[in-house]
């Protein structure tokens, strides 16, 4: 059973908490990422994170839904579920309650997330289920080769909006502050360090946890690589009143970060913010559900009422 993990604990620059290697989490599958994709570094940052926490590669699942982001739990030898498109958090949300142990993490596209997926992420959020998303955000469907997103910028042209896209974008910042999420936070997959550590404080978090991370599509969305988002980056928490346990600010600062500025760091993260979702659950009070003896349970009384 896992014991908590208490970040000040970590080590994020010496390898000092280092229990197992990256040969461990090494699933020996063939890529299917086109050379050059941004999904690469944030394997490598997941690893990292879980590596740095000293987790058991044994007590993760990762869980994802459909895309090329999706692909992800191919690629660490943990558990790992490749479900149905846009229904990650749901499936991911039935594991966390069923073993609490778990560090769960879901994988997904912002077509996924953020499309077909949006109710589910609205209500994963607000019931606070102690659980870490992670939004390969390439601003396009990459899978069914370049349409329009939900975070692609108005006026782009893609397969689907050959005049350009006339939709005004999801903010994802934004979106998870008003929708409760307890740890939220922006990373760009050229920036393994970065996403390395928020990913570590992100399942280190007691709550919901999500990174919206910039992901470079070089194949359907050439023109946002690496120098276009380097021109474009900067770090929120070097602004003077950087104050991620203020929402107001975290919103503030969600607004002005679009595609022209695109601030990364956490913009909001409170353990105490409040209860999470099994904290509420008498019966996975003490062990979780898939560790109780269910032999004493009588359920004859319950079907009794169906006949
Ligand atoms: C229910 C359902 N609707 C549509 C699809 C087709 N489909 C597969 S992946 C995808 C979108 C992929 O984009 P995104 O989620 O952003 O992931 P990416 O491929 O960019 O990583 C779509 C529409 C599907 N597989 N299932
Ligand atoms: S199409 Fe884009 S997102 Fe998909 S594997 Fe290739 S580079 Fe990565």
């Amino acid at each position: 059973m896992n014991e908590e993990i208490k970040i000040e604990d970590v080590n994020f620059v010496g390898g000092d908490n280092l229990k197992f290697s990256l040969l461990d989490l090494d699933s020996k599958h063939e890529s299917q990422w086109c050379p050059g994709c941004g999904n690469y570094g944030i394997v490598m940052a997941v690893k990292n994170a879980i590596l740095k926490l000293g987790i058991n590669p044994k007590d993760v699942l990762i869980v994802s839904g459909i895309g090329c982001a999706s692909k992800f739990p191919h690629y660490l030898k943990t558990y790992g579920i490749e479900t149905i498109h846009g229904r990650a958090l749901p499936v991911a949300t039935g594991a966390k309650l069923a073993n609490k142990d778990l560090h769960v993490i879901v994988v997904g596209g912002d077509g996924d997330g953020y499309g077909i997926g949006m109710g589910h992420l609205m209500h994963t959020m607000r019931r606070n289920i102690n659980i870490t998303y992670l939004i390969n955000n390439n601003e396009i469907y990459a899978l069914t080769k370049g349409q329009t997103s939900p975070t692609t910028p108005k006026g782009k042209k893609t397969a689907s909006t050959p005049n350009g896209s006339i939709e005004t974008p999801v903010n994802p910042m934004a979106l998870a502050i008003g929708g409760g999420a307890t740890f939220i936070a922006k990373s760009f997959s050229g920036d393994i360090n970065h996403m390395s550590d928020t990913i570590a404080r992100a399942i280190a978090h007691k709550g919901f946890s999500i990174i919206d991370i910039a992901q470079i599509c070089v194949s359907f969305n050439p023109s946002m690589n690496f120098k276009w988002y380097k021109d474009r980056i900067y770090n929120i928490d070097d602004l003077p009143d950087y104050n991620n346990k203020n929402k107001s600010w975290g919103m503030i600062h969600a607004l002005e970060s679009q595609d022209d500025k695109i601030g990364i760091g956490i913009y909001y993260h409170n353990d105490d913010d409040r209860e999470t979702y099994i904290d509420d659950l008498p019966e996975d009070e003490k062990l979780s559900l898939v560790r109780q003896d269910i032999n004493d349970i009588d359920i004859e009384n319950i079907l009794d009422n169906y006949e």
